[in-house]
């Protein structure tokens, strides 16, 4: 069960942050508004929430995710693979102060916690243009230590992705959300796929929260499988973020 999430607001030079999406420049104030529309779903499915403000001088801050990995056993603050974003941990390592295990991944390693996948007990690591393999050893040495199995997924070489969970989510019950060029992989062998169609691939990136699954709005055939399946989804619409080439499990940090 999950009790808690930790958000970033937007800045309002959000739009001057990494992207290769190629949608044009996100509105800012529909980006808020998707913003608070995202919270109050995370506090619909029960979590209470750690707002922490905007900060300008990181303008893809927002994507929250990327600068943690946060288990139940223990935290780790990463070092993002986009030199822009290293300073962003700096203070999300003062918000999760309270974790008295807390671990950091250092130099040379780089990882953002958009290629972690926590799926029951193990971790799925994807190795990326932001997590080399350092990075991705650091963390699995960490998640070791707390008696978590980990594996690398390598997406270096599948297109559309940035980290792993833009093409992955897990639902629970033992079952995989995966874009096509994943759905084959090794790793993924023993677990229920639903293989999202190649017009819906970013909706992928959905999060299972407590007895909800939030999704992308604009996604039909996606929700209405997740539906069938018996999931409770929550429709968010994402578009602004999505500009920014960030998913919906991006702008929370979860646990
Ligand atoms: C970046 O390129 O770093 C941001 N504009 C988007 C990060 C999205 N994060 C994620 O999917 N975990």
């Amino acid at each position: 069960m999950l009790s808690r999430a930790v958000v970033l607001s937007p800045s309002a030079n959000f739009s001057k942050g990494l992207t290769s999406a190629m949608l044009g420049a996100p509105v800012y104030a529909q980006a808020l508004k998707q913003h608070e529309a995202y919270c109050a779903a995370l506090e619909e499915c029960g979590l209470q929430l750690l707002r922490l403000e905007a900060d300008e001088r990181y303008p893809d801050s927002t994507f929250i995710e990327d600068a943690a990995v946060i288990t139940k056993r223990g935290a780790i603050v990463t070092r993002p693979g986009a030199p822009s974003r290293i300073g962003e941990v700096v203070r999300v390592r003062k918000e999760l102060a309270q974790f008295s295990t807390l671990s950091s991944i250092h130099h040379p390693g780089t990882l953002d916690g958009g290629d972690v996948c926590e799926v029951e007990n193990h971790f799925f690591i994807g190795i990326s243009a932001r997590t080399n393999e350092s990075g991705a050893k650091q963390l699995a040495e960490a998640l070791a230590s707390w008696g978590y199995p980990s594996s690398f997924v390598d997406i270096r070489d599948v297109k559309g992705i940035l980290h792993l969970k833009s093409g992955l989510g897990y639902l629970g019950d033992n079952r995989l959300v995966v874009i096509d060029s994943l759905s084959n992989c090794e790793e993924f062998r023993t677990y229920d796929l639903s293989v999202v169609n190649w017009q819906e691939e970013y909706a992928a990136n959905c999060v299972r929260v407590n007895e909800r699954v939030l999704v992308a709005a604009g996604y039909p055939r996606l929700e209405k499988r997740l539906g069938e399946l018996g999931y409770q989804t929550i429709a968010l619409e994402m578009t602004e973020f999505q500009k920014m080439g960030g998913g919906l499990s991006c702008l929370s940090l979860r646990y």
